[in-house]
C-alpha cells in the first residue's frame, strides 16, 4: 500500500521511533511544530477518525494512554500539552493515516490556524 505511515510501520521508510508495541506507533513529527512533536499512529491503516467504529474503536483508548505516557517521558506534562487530530481536507490532514499530534514544549496559542 502507497501509504507513508503504513511503510513507517513496516520499517519501509525511516523514522525516529519513540514508542512500538503490537498496535501502535509514535516517532517523532519530520515538520515539527513544537520543541516536542510526536505522532501517536494505529499499525492498522485507518484512513482517519471516520474510519473508527465499535470494531476497532479500542485502539483510541490505547493511544490516548501512550499519548500520557509519552507527554510524561518528555516532561511537558505539568505544563501541559497538546493532542491534535486533523481529519478531511478543512481539517488540515495531509497524511491519510489516522494520526496523533503530540505536541508541547511551548504555549499553544487559540484558536489554531
Ligand atoms: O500531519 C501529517 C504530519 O506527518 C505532518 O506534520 C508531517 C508528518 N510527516 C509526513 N511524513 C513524515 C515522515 N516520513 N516522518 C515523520 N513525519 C512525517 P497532518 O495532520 O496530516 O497534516
Amino acid at each position: 500500500m502507497d501509504c507513508i505511515f503504513c511503510k513507517i510501520v513496516r520499517k519501509e521508510v525511516p523514522a525516529a521511533v519513540v514508542y512500538e508495541d503490537n498496535d501502535i506507533l509514535a516517532f517523532k513529527d519530520i515538520n515539527p511544530q513544537a520543541p516536542i512533536h510526536l505522532l501517536i499512529i494505529p499499525k492498522q491503516h485507518l484512513t482517519s477518525i471516520m474510519d473508527i467504529d465499535d470494531s476497532n474503536g479500542d485502539i483510541v483508548k490505547k493511544i490516548l494512554l501512550v499519548a500520557k505516557n509519552l507527554a510524561r517521558k518528555n516532561n511537558i506534562d505539568n505544563k501541559g500539552f497538546r493532542l491534535v487530530v486533523n481529519t478531511g481536507n478543512d481539517g488540515g490532514q495531509t497524511v491519510h493515516h489516522l494520526h496523533f499530534h503530540l505536541l508541547g514544549g511551548r504555549f499553544m496559542t487559540w484558536p489554531p490556524g
